[in-house]
């Protein structure tokens, strides 16, 4: 992709640090003998970078956060083979079931207390029944406290590692939820995309994204058809 000179917007607009890196590369591709060398630096000291130009720099933030995104569809499948075994299960509706269902996912032998905590962290809509990314919610949350499984429960923490990377590019201190106001400053959406997504992640709406509701959240933006998932 090409600077493009002499089209309507202005080519403050247009620049980019991406584009602007391209065109110092085509500029050193150049032989000083060649006559578009001249104009080229020319218009390279016209543009005096540094002062004039506002070259719109992408966040690190939402390049981390793209490259997140880029792994939807590999967490997908994931949670499809999850979605599976949970579809043959009955209903969760308390955390002595879910105890007898952890095993499946490769979870055994879990203290009481503990599927009563998984259980009562991942019931986001209290409905004192564990719906299925609710149960995404409970592996996810298993995975962050370092619980140790094997078998379906290896391969999916792979995928909750992924998340909870992304959740921590968004608490970097380590305080456990992320404010609304670091998802502002992050700049990962623009501000409206950012008021809708903010919708969406905090689930209880009390300006803080717990992990549970991180999750949920991603859950929901990796099904792409999600015709029969919307009794989550
Ligand atoms: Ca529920
Ligand atoms: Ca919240």
């Amino acid at each position: 992709m090409a600077v493009n000179i002499g089209v309507n917007i202005p080519l403050h607009e247009r620049l980019t640090e991406g584009n602007f890196g391209q065109f110092v590369k085509a500029l050193e591709k150049l032989s000083p003998k060649d006559e578009l060398f001249k104009v080229a630096t020319e218009l390279f000291d016209k543009l005096d970078f540094e002062h004039k130009v506002r070259i719109k720099t992408t966040s690190p933030a939402k390049k981390n956060f793209n490259r997140f995104v880029m792994q939807f569809s590999k967490i997908e499948s994931a949670f499809r083979k999850v979605k599976k075994t949970f579809d043959s299960l009955g209903k969760i509706g308390t955390p002595s079931e879910l105890a007898g269902v952890l095993p499946k996912f490769g979870l055994e032998g879990l203290n009481e207390d503990t599927v009563a905590g998984l259980f009562k962290e991942a019931d986001l809509d209290n409905s004192t029944t564990i719906e299925f990314k609710e149960l995404l919610i409970t592996l996810g949350c298993a995975y962050n406290k370092r619980i140790q499984g094997d078998g379906e429960f290896v391969n999916t923490s792979k995928f909750f590692k992924i998340i909870e990377d992304a959740f921590q590019l968004l608490d970097p201190e380590g305080q456990g939820y992320i404010t609304q106001q670091t998802i502002r400053d992050s700049k990962i959406w623009g501000k409206e995309q950012t008021e809708e997504r903010l919708k969406e992640l905090d689930y209880n709406n009390d300006s803080e994204i717990s992990l549970p509701e991180f999750i949920y959240c991603v859950s929901n933006w990796v099904f792409v058809d999600d015709d029969d998932e919307r009794d989550m």
